[in-house]
């Protein structure tokens, strides 16, 4: 990047009373996992489109991930699926990872993709399906010890179509114990995020339905469970950001899955919808790590667990990947242009105009220099994207053939 622009970009937020130093160092400190379904053949309802090239093992899904990290890096950790990534022996596979510059992030357990789940898994009435499903999630704590990861991150497709159809409060009761027994094999340095969604697979009702319903029952098991917001599972019109400025108050934010939708959870590349939302998201976590006045929720956002779930059928998965961790960074990067006294003052101020125009301006504010600056003083390329197409991993992994790994 010519050093003009650069200067004129620095000049520029110097007059705007903006410290770039200080974003710089929050900037480099901005780490994302990806997801390891999120490398593999995936799909809508209507087809999984088989590509080649595509890791046929948990190995190789780790050896895309590593791309991803090396020319960004911002992803140091990739979230596994089991038993999409169930492997004879998770140590080899950490050793794997670390092997690569990375390590194994959250733990899903997939409690949705056998016959027995068809009418729950563990709020179904049959009492051995809840059994099977609760060995399932203790075996993923198992699996995260093994790996050295902290996090055991949950998704439950629990629900029903119809009214009538099951029992909601009973079901809220097993669900409850079943999680109950998840938390208690956690060690103390462990935490269990519980994801919402308020619709599909079940269309009637979803037992995990919303951030109050995950709030409560992360309340009810004990400090070592949060919630964890996937930014396409609200209904249309949501405001996430003030569900994200909440769960920060009230000290359960645990993670995100970030994502794009342009109307239901349509898993896109992060950012491409909907940027103003999760630079807005961006403006409330950064406003909570300057709150002085409460350090147990500046100790919160500091924790969150950055993560994407992103699997979609048409795009090449490792530069879709690549695009989703720019596109986040550069939101947050906006979002630390924000004038944080003047926005206090606005505030104070009442002045609803300024104070709308602050954020407006952060958002607004060209950060390309900055991430160019950031990269270059990181080691990392200039354009990753471009370094990933020009390094011949494309080519050289079209060895793999058809029909890698697929959900
Ligand atoms: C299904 O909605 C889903 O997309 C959830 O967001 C989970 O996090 C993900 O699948 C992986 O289980
Ligand atoms: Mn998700
Ligand atoms: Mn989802």
């Amino acid at each position: 990047m010519n050093d003009a622009r650069i200067q004129v970009f620095e000049a520029h937020q110097r007059s705007r009373g903006i410290e770039l130093e200080a974003v710089k160092q929050t900037l480099k400190g901005l780490k994302i996992e990806t997801p390891s379904w999120g490398y593999g053949d995936s799909g809508t309802r209507f087809k999984v489109f088989k590509k080649a090239g595509v890791p046929r093992t948990p190995f190789e899904k780790l050896e895309d991930a590593a791309q991803v990290h090396r020319l960004t890096g911002m992803s140091p950790s990739v979230a596994v699926h089991i038993p999409w990534d169930q492997v004879e022996d998770y140590g080899r596979l950490r050793e794997h990872a670390e092997s690569l510059g990375l390590r194994i992030g959250a733990v899903n357990p997939n409690l949705f993709q056998e016959d027995d789940y068809m009418f729950g898994s563990i709020t179904n009435a049959d009492q051995s399906v809840r059994r099977k499903a609760i060995d399932h999630l203790l075996q993923c704590v198992e699996i995260a010890k093994a790996v050295g990861s902290d996090i055991v991150s949950l998704w439950l497709a629990d629900g029903t179509n119809y009214p009538g159809q099951a029992d909601i409060r009973q079901r809220k009761h097993w669900m409850e114990e079943a999680l109950r027994e998840t938390y208690q094999a956690l060690d103390d340095d462990m935490r269990l995020l519980i994801e919402y969604k308020f619709f599909e697979p079940a269309f009637y009702h979803t037992d995990l339905a919303d951030w109050g319903m995950a709030y409560n029952t992360a309340l009810k098991l004990g400090p070592q469970a949060e919630v964890l917001v996937d930014t396409g599972h609200h209904p249309q019109g949501t405001n996430v950001e003030h569900i994200v400025a909440i769960l920060l108050d009230e000290e359960r934010l645990g993670g995100f899955h970030f994502n794009s939708r342009k109307y239901a959870d349509d898993d896109l590349i992060v950012g491409t919808t909907n940027p103003y939302e999760l630079f807005l998201i961006f403006y409330q976590i950064l406003a909570a790590l300057r709150d002085d006045r409460r350090p147990s929720v500046q100790k919160t956002a500091q924790r969150i667990a950055y993560m994407i779930d992103q699997s979609h059928n048409i795009e090449p998965k490792i530069p879709a990947m690549i695009r989703s961790v720019l596109n986040v960074q550069t939101y947050f990067a906006k979002a630390l242009l924000i004038h944080w006294e003047a926005l206090s003052e606005a505030q104070a101020d009442q002045d609803v105009l300024r104070a709308e125009a602050l954020i407006r301006e952060a958002f607004e504010q060209d950060v390309e220099p900055l991430l160019q600056v950031v990269r270059e003083e990181m080691g990392l390329p200039q354009d990753p994207m471009q370094a990933f197409f020009e390094s011949g991993y494309l080519e050289k992994i079209q060895e793999r053939g058809i029909g890698g790994a697929s959900w």
